[in-house]
């Protein structure tokens, strides 16, 4: 096999000031080398590893495991398959695990070479190998003296110095210095963009809405159907509104066509263009079209092709989070990214948190065959995280083949979806309890509420919550076999409905307290456990060439519909008259 590529392959990222922010084009970039990159030789396929038949095996038992039997036979099997880090307590006892499955899912990770690849993507290495990029999302949160190099440059100062502008910033809008054109105060700050534009500002927006600025309401608009932008802003005044176009490429249609919505918007009533300078800022690595669209390249905030959208959520894309919640709470956001950066490059891997939840998830899906995930916050404020982990893993491992471009041999990332406990409770836990497909549960609770609500005679709100999620993982794990259920002196024909199966597996992270500093710890951590299993499935995490045929597709079909250009039939028979009936309900 090739020779692993050299740091000298990565791209050299761009200087971070507005001026030298360089132009972008394209919203994927493909290498321009006409061979294929190097794979290392250490990066090898996982079902050629020895371990990977080990697991084999074993899965055969780990398909049949009682859980019952397995507590009841190792009383410390709860506090064993435990482990706890920065405020973070992971209790992975309830899955179909024993030592043999563990040990064997460690030895994978060491043949698949995982701690040489985290070595080369802290190192700066292009690991993003098909677009010829390094992927250094750990940079964007690494301390002001830290040194981290690509090309032998130290880009740690780039980065602070875009957050030192970001703070000056977000200071003038939260202390009112920030005035719009008839010298009113901002009241709403709407973030325009969409994916990683998106998704991370608005899941963060809303889980540290406790920690925010309440007089100034942050709003997200994201769709191209223009009922988003309708309802986002139809009870705004322009003269306090400020919008943050957020789009690394400055290039996406629907966040360009909501940007340019968003501009007469303002201009119908502030009138003069020169109002643009004070109602809008950009966030994007494409200074050239921020110029073109009007945008003044001072309010301009940069990053850098080595940080993937959907990793850039701690980037200048965070802007709208650092007004909401000022820019102390926000070096605490990077701050808790940042401890788990370290946990994840330093502790063992047994007790290291992302390798944990990363080998668990992976037995789960190749192994065990389950398809989906869910992740149940118990906890209101992280109504949005399912949504964004679900763009975190899906983008990300995604995929169907392997860095060499050969097909997986393997499955590769589960579908990832979720909604906040105890409200799915009442809604789709049935199908988890006693439907045909297991579904893997990430439960997450705070132990500290962030407001104690109820009184103790009563029951306090969070005492209930905490009971709920602890209650689920008990049922899912043990069930109600069918003799307990006779035992209630149910008739015998219900028996089967009543019953649960258990040995449904889950994950239960007990954490201290949700603050901006562990909103980081924890965001980091499934950053890093979509690594691991990038790594192990040996697929590129950081690419998402996925998304570009429906993109090109729409633009042919937009002129269709839109009456511009005549309806050439020129596509399927099913698309055809799609067209066809569209055209004619608008009159076409
Ligand atoms: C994320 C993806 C994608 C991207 C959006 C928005 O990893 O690349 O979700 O973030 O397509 O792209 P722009 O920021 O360039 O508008």
């Amino acid at each position: 096999m090739a020779a692993p590529k050299t740091r000298s392959a990565a791209k050299r990222p761009t200087r971070t000031s507005t001026a030298s922010a360089r132009a972008s084009t394209a919203s994927a970039r493909a290498s321009t080398a006409s061979a294929a990159p190097a794979v290392p030789a250490w990066h090898v396929a996982p079902d050629r590893t020895k371990a990977w038949k080990r697991l084999t095996a074993l899965a055969r038992k780990g398909r049949s495991m009682d859980l019952r039997k397995a507590f009841a036979k190792d009383r410390t099997r709860g506090t064993a398959f435990s482990t706890e880090a920065l405020g973070i307590h992971l209790d992975y006892s309830k899955n179909l695990i024993d030592r043999a499955t563990m040990d064997a899912l460690f030895a994978l990770a060491a043949e698949c070479g995982v701690e040489k690849h985290r070595k080369a993507m802290f190192a700066g290495e292009a690991i993003n190998l098909t677009e010829n990029r390094a992927v250094l999302h750990v940079a964007l949160r690494a301390p002001k003296g830290a040194v981290i190099k690509v090309d032998g440059r130290n880009i740690v100062p780039d980065v602070h110095e875009v957050l030192g502008r970001m703070e000056r910033f977000a200071d003038a809008v939260r202390s009112g210095r920030w005035r719009g054109h008839t010298g009113k105060r901002i009241r709403t700050v709407v973030n325009i963009g969409i994916g990683g534009s998106d998704l991370g500002p608005v899941m963060a927006y809303e889980a540290l809405k406790d920690f925010s600025e309440r007089a100034i309401e942050c709003r997200y608009v994201s769709n191209i159907d223009g009922e988003d932008f309708y309802e986002k802003t139809r009870d705004l005044d322009p003269a306090e509104t400020l919008f943050v176009v957020s789009s690394k490429t400055f290039t996406t249609i629907e966040t360009m066509t909501n940007a340019q919505t968003a501009r007469a918007w303002a201009l119908k009533c502030l009138k003069s263009p020169a109002a643009v300078a004070k109602h809008f800022v950009a966030v994007s690595t494409n200074a050239a079209e921020v110029a073109k669209f009007g945008i003044d390249t001072d309010n301009m905030f940069g990053f850098w092709d080595w940080v993937g959208g959907r990793y850039s959520m701690d980037s200048a894309i965070g802007l709208s989070t650092m007004v909401a919640i000022g820019p102390a709470n926000f070096r605490e956001l990077l701050a808790g990214f940042h401890d788990m950066d370290e946990h994840f490059r330093t502790a063992p891997a047994r007790r290291n948190l992302p390798f944990l939840l990363a080998l668990i998830g992976l037995w789960n899906r190749d192994f065990l065959g389950c398809e989906t995930v869910a992740v149940l916050p118990y906890c209101q404020y992280l109504h949005r995280l399912s949504a964004y982990l679900q763009q975190l893993e899906m983008e990300s491992n995604g995929k169907r083949v392997q860095l060499d471009g050969t097909p997986c041999r393997w499955q590769t990332s589960p579908v990832i979806w979720g909604e906040p406990g105890t409200n799915g409770q009442h809604a789709f836990y049935q199908m988890i309890h006693q439907g045909t497909s297991p579904v893997p549960c990430d439960l997450i609770a705070f132990a500290q509420p962030l407001h104690a609500v109820g009184s103790k005679e009563g029951g306090e709100h969070h005492d209930i919550l905490l009971a709920n999620i602890l209650a689920q993982g008990e049922a899912l794990a043990f069930g109600k076999t069918p003799a307990e259920v006779r035992a209630e002196g149910t008739p015998a024909w219900l028996v089967p409905h009543r019953t649960f199966p258990g040995n449904r597996p889950t994950n239960t992270m007990l954490i201290e307290r949700l603050s901006p500093r562990m909103l980081g710890r924890i965001i980091a951590l499934y950053e890093h456990k979509v690594f691991v299993q990038g790594s192990i499935w040996r697929v590129n995490s950081f690419d998402q060439w996925g998304v570009e045929l429906g993109k090109v597709l729409a633009k042919r079909i937009i002129p269709e519909l839109s009456g511009t250009a005549p309806s050439r039939a020129a596509h399927d028979s099913s698309t055809n008259a799609l067209i066809a009936r569209y055209r004619a309900w608008r009159g076409r």
